[in-house]
């Protein structure tokens, strides 16, 4: 037991990210019923498609779990107060600020955990009453920011009193206890869990997952100014050159605009969005989310272990 599993009432410090059209019930359930926690995907989707999730989640586990609240999405204050109204237990917010959103959150009892990609915005949310933050490195998949985990954590963990939770680039009991290291208290683990079989995602995106290396990301969308780390494919790296030439944001929109949906959901390898992290090289497999849970903790405690009278 730390802060971070006292605080989200879990048994492992292992937080599940919020993968838009990924992390449907179907994972979240599995999640928070192995012991971490959860977390429903908004994205860009509607309110009643995020009610019908927590709705399934609460029939499928009674474990905690909670909604990763996307800013960019056009209804967000609409999602706010749904997640009131269902008295959702936790929320992590990326890709804006949700400063003005948490004292209400606070007052229906929703723990609020927002994502950041840099110490101003951990502090600016720690003052607005965050309960603990995920600071996220630019390792990750999906939106991103501009720093590295290893140089964004132990300067965020230093910079507030909440506890941290670390996210980009951690897929294995080594990159958790490195975590630990740099002073997180629980980590965020996307990618891997891209390959769970609870999963419930077109199969050709897991054996993508699968089948990358180290160098099998690219970033785009840095030309708007809302990068996204996807996998590398024909089309990605299209939209790309097309960036670098001087698209217009407008058109560059126009072409981005489904491809989650037709990732996820379809599968579709020529106009889907594969989103990722760089540390997809490192999964290997298809597995389920107890032993990717379980791999996790025991692959920590092997780290630790292995280092003990090593500086003597
Ligand atoms: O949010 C994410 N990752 C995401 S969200 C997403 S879906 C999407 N939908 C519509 C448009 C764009 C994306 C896919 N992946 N991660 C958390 C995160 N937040 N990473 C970085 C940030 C971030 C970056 C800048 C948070 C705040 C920020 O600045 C806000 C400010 O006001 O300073």
């Amino acid at each position: 037991m730390n802060e971070i599993t006292e605080l989200l009432g879990i048994r492992l410090p292992i937080l599940q990210g919020g993968m838009t059209w990924v992390s449907d019930w179907h994972l979240v359930s599995a999640v928070s019923e192995a012991g971490g926690l959860g977390l429903i995907m908004t994205g860009s989707a509607p309110p009643d498609y995020v009610r019908e999730q927590i709705r399934a989640v609460r029939a499928a586990t009674d474990k905690p779990f909670g909604v990763n609240v996307v800013m960019l999405n056009e209804n967000v204050d609409d999602l706010m107060q749904l997640m009131i109204d269902e008295k959702v237990p936790v929320i992590t917010a990326g890709a804006g600020n949700p400063g003005k959103y948490v004292p209400a959150l606070k007052e229906a009892g929703v723990k609020v955990v927002p994502v950041v990609a840099s110490v101003a915005l951990a502090k600016r949310l720690e003052r607005a009453g965050a309960d603990a933050l995920v600071a996220e490195g630019l390792e990750s998949g999906g939106h991103i920011g501009d720093i590295t985990t290893m140089a964004l954590v132990p300067q965020v963990v230093d910079a507030v009193s909440v506890p941290v939770i670390a996210a980009g680039g951690i897929a294995d009991g080594r990159g958790m206890a490195a975590a630990f290291l740099l002073g997180a208290k629980g980590v965020q683990i996307g990618t891997r869990l891209l390959a769970a079989r609870e999963t419930n995602i077109a199969q050709a995106y897991k054996d993508r997952v699968v089948a990358a290396g180290d160098s099998d990301t690219i970033v785009t969308g840095r030309s708007t100014g809302h990068p996204c780390r996807v996998l590398k494919t024909k089309y990605m790296k299209e939209i790309l050159r097309r960036e670098k030439e001087g698209i217009e944001p407008e058109e560059f929109e126009l072409l981005m605009t489904g491809t989650l949906r037709k990732a996820a959901v379809d599968g579709d390898l020529e106009g889907g969005s594969f989103m990722a992290g760089q540390i997809a090289g490192l999964v290997k497999k298809e597995e389920t989310v107890a032993e990717i849970l379980d791999d996790l903790m025991d692959g920590m405690r092997a780290a630790f272990a292995a280092q003990e009278g090593c500086f003597k």
